[in-house]
Parts: structure tokens; C-alpha cells; sequence
């Protein structure tokens, strides 16, 4: 008689297991990010403080994904809404999370203004280079002659703009006491040092703090699992530099 070795998957402590396999497609790129996210809240032992804000786009899929307060809000009114729920809570430790069409596009303005008064509160944005959910339409951060559902000829920058470089944006508008990094799906160790330095930020007081994650959409790219990794890692990261753009008093990221 043989036995059978059970595989246990492993997951943060912090998510809701009851809901796993979660939402997202095969190759998704949201469900590496959360458990970054979630290992994060985990190690900094924050869960009971925790209110975490998700937007429409597929971001929403994780309204139910932690064992946290959760609020799933209007496409890109997360920061506003977590910025209210900070001001009236600030001993909760808030985090909105969203796509690069809710932070860059639709709630552009919401990211502005909670940046440049250097809220209190954490935002980590998915940057996959389009519109997931609505089907793959073109984004600010669309690659400059990447194929969409609107740009069907290749993203013309002469008439549509360069990409939307966020990180790079917040960490200019942001006072010395934010911290402002771009991690990527492809690095997750990396990226779970950053998320936990953005809420420890919070914690301790400091200011806003933002992080863009790298991102997979293997349904609407069309991609393989090898070329999505490709996309990720070698198309995305010509444009999107990672690394750590803002750090206050503290040992910048190798
Ligand atoms: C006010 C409003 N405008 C437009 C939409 C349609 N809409 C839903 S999700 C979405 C885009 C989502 O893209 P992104 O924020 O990048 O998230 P992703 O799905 O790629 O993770 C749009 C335009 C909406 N729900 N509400
Ligand atoms: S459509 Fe794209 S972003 Fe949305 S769940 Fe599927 S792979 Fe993820
Ligand atoms: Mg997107």
C-alpha cells in the first residue's frame, strides 16, 4: 500500500483561506502581489489593525481575500476613501490597493492630492499595462507600440503620450518623510521588503507611501506562461525601473 503526500499549500497567515483558490486568472499577477502584501502584514503583525480598500478593475476580485476590514470601492476612489477612513481611524493601518487605470488614470487626481499632503496611508497599485478587467483596453502605462483592444496598430506615443511613470511621479510631488519604491511580481522577496517598509511607514507615522508592483494579464496579452514571464521581466523593466525611489532614513533596497 502506497501513502499519497499531501501538499499543503502555503499561505500568509493573514489571508482568508476559505476563499482560496481565489478569483484571478491562471498566471494573474494580482495573486503573487497580495501575498506579498500579505506575507508583509504578517511579519509586521498588523492584521487586526489592518482596513484594506480595493478598487473596480480585477483588484476587486480581492475584496474578500484577507481576514481583515475590507471596503471595495467606486473605480479609482480607494485613496480617498482609505484617506477618510485614516483621518477619522489613525491608529488603523490603511492600504488601498488598485490597477494603473484606477491609480493613473480614472483616480489620478486622488493620487495626486493624497500624495502631495503626504497622507498617512499606503497604496499599492498593480501595474499590468492595461485595462484587465474591462477586457485589455490601452492604459497610461500601456508600452510605447504595445497591441491592445484600442491601440490595435501598437501604442503611437506621438499621439497618445509616453507611459505614466508613477513611482517616479509620487516621489517627486512627496515630502522627504514618504516612501515611494516600484517592486515587481518577477522579485517577490524584494517586493514583500518594500511592501513592509511602505506600512512601516504608516506605523510609524511618516507619511504616504507607495508602491507599484510589475504586473501579469496573461488573458488579455494573449501571452503564454513563458512569454508573460518575458513581458514582465525584460519588456516591462526597459520602461519600468524597480527599485526604491524614496526612502526616508532608511538602508535603500540592493
Ligand atoms: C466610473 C467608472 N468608469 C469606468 C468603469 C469601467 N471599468 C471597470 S474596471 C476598468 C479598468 C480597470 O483597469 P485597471 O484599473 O488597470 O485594473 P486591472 O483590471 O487591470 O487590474 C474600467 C475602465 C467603471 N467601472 N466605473
Ligand atoms: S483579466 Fe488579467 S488582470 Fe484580470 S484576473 Fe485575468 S489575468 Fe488578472
Ligand atoms: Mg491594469
Amino acid at each position: 500500500m502506497t501513502t499519497a503526500t499531501v501538499l499543503e499549500p502555503k499561505m500568509p497567515k493573514s489571508w482568508r483561506q476559505e476563499t482560496k483558490p481565489h478569483k484571478f486568472c491562471p498566471g494573474c499577477g494580482h495573486g503573487d502581489i497580495l501575498k506579498a502584501l500579505g506575507t508583509a502584514i504578517d511579519e509586521l503583525g498588523i492584521q487586526d489593525r489592518v482596513v484594506f480598500g480595493c478598487d473596480i478593475g480585477c483588484s476587486l476580485l480581492s475584496w474578500d481575500f484577507f481576514n481583515c476590514d475590507a471596503i471595495q470601492t467606486h473605480h479609482g476612489r480607494t485613496t480617498p476613501v482609505m484617506t477618510g477612513i485614516k483621518r477619522a481611524r489613525p491608529e488603523l493601518i490603511c492600504i488601498a490597493y488598485m490597477g494603473d487605470g484606477g491609480g493613473y488614470a480614472i483616480g489620478a487626481q486622488h493620487l495626486v492630492n493624497a500624495a502631495s499632503r503626504n497622507e498617512k496611508l499606503t497604496v499599492i497599485l498593480a501595474n499590468n499595462a492595461q485595462y484587465g478587467m474591462t477586457g485589455g483596453q490601452m492604459a497610461p502605462t500601456s508600452l510605447p507600440g504595445m497591441k491592445t483592444e484600442t491601440s490595435p496598430y501598437g501604442r503611437d506615443v506621438d499621439a497618445t503620450g509616453n507611459p505614466t511613470l508613477g513611482p517616479e511621479m509620487v516621489a517627486a510631488i512627496t515630502p522627504a518623510s514618504a516612501y515611494v519604491a516600484r517592486g515587481t511580481m518577477a522579485n517577490i522577496p524584494q517586493l514583500t521588503r518594500m511592501m513592509k517598509k511602505a506600512l512601516q511607514n504608516q506605523i510609524d507615522g511618516n507619511g504616504f507611501s507607495f508602491v507599484e508592483a510589475l504586473s501579469a494579464c496573461p488573458t488579455n496579452w494573449r501571452m503564454n506562461a513563458a512569454k508573460t514571464w518575458e513581458f514582465v521581466e525584460k519588456e516591462m523593466t526597459k520602461y519600468f525601473k524597480v527599485g526604491e525611489l524614496k526612502v526616508p532614513a532608511a538602508k535603500q533596497e540592493g
